[in-house]
């Protein structure tokens, strides 16, 4: 090959086994990116910069001899994003719907969120998170509340902090051995 057409070759990684996209929505600032990042291994930002429409990220994980290639779509929850959100959920296999325990209209707003990504797919596994949890304090949402919203929806129940990284591998396995199941 020319020396010039080296800087154009991009490597893409192999697929081996199963890959499953799963799909991450929720209001703005919850928590999105940086459970992504946090799950992931990408460096977390200082600042927060808001997503632009999707990012996506891939993790390879094991499950017991399974090779499992998790492809991670980060959504962008500000409204101006919304005409183009419904095409971002096709062919998810399992969906993480996020809050904020410190901001309750964040868990308010998740039954719209979960009627936007049902309208798209037909159904699959899908867990409630509620993030921020080392934020002690300021905390508004306890654990109970979130838990019914969450049975009332049919997903489970999931606490993180993403930012740091406190039980953030556990909702993303329990999805995976679901959708394995
Ligand atoms: N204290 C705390 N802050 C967090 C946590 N997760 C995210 N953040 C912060 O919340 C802000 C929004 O996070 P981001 O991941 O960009 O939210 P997104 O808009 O849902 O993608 C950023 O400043 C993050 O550092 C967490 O678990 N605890
Ligand atoms: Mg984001």
């Amino acid at each position: 090959m020319a020396e010039e057409d080296e800087e154009y070759k991009v490597e893409f990684p192999s697929l081996k086994g199963p890959h499953l996209k799963i799909t991450v929505s929720g209001e703005p600032s919850v928590g999105k990116t940086t459970l992504i990042r946090s799950f992931t291994g990408k460096q977390l930002r200082d600042e927060y910069l808001p997503t632009l429409g999707v990012e996506i990220t891939i993790k390879r994980i094991k499950v017991g001899k399974t090779d499992v290639t998790l492809i991670m779509w980060d959504l962008a929850g500000q409204p101006q994003f919304k005409i183009v959100r419904p095409s971002y959920y096709k062919g998810s296999a399992g969906v993480v719907f996020m809050f904020d325990v410190t901001m309750p209209h964040t868990l308010a707003r998740v039954d719209d969120w979960v009627t936007e990504c049902y309208n798209v797919i037909e159904g699959g596994p899908g867990v409630l998170i509620g993030n921020k949890i080392d934020l002690k304090e300021k905390r508004l949402v306890d654990r109970s509340t979130a838990e019914a919203r969450a049975s009332r929806l049919g997903l489970r129940y999931f606490e993180t902090s993403a930012r740091l990284g406190q039980n953030i591998e556990a909702p993303l396995l329990w999805l995976v051995s679901k959708i394995l199941g």
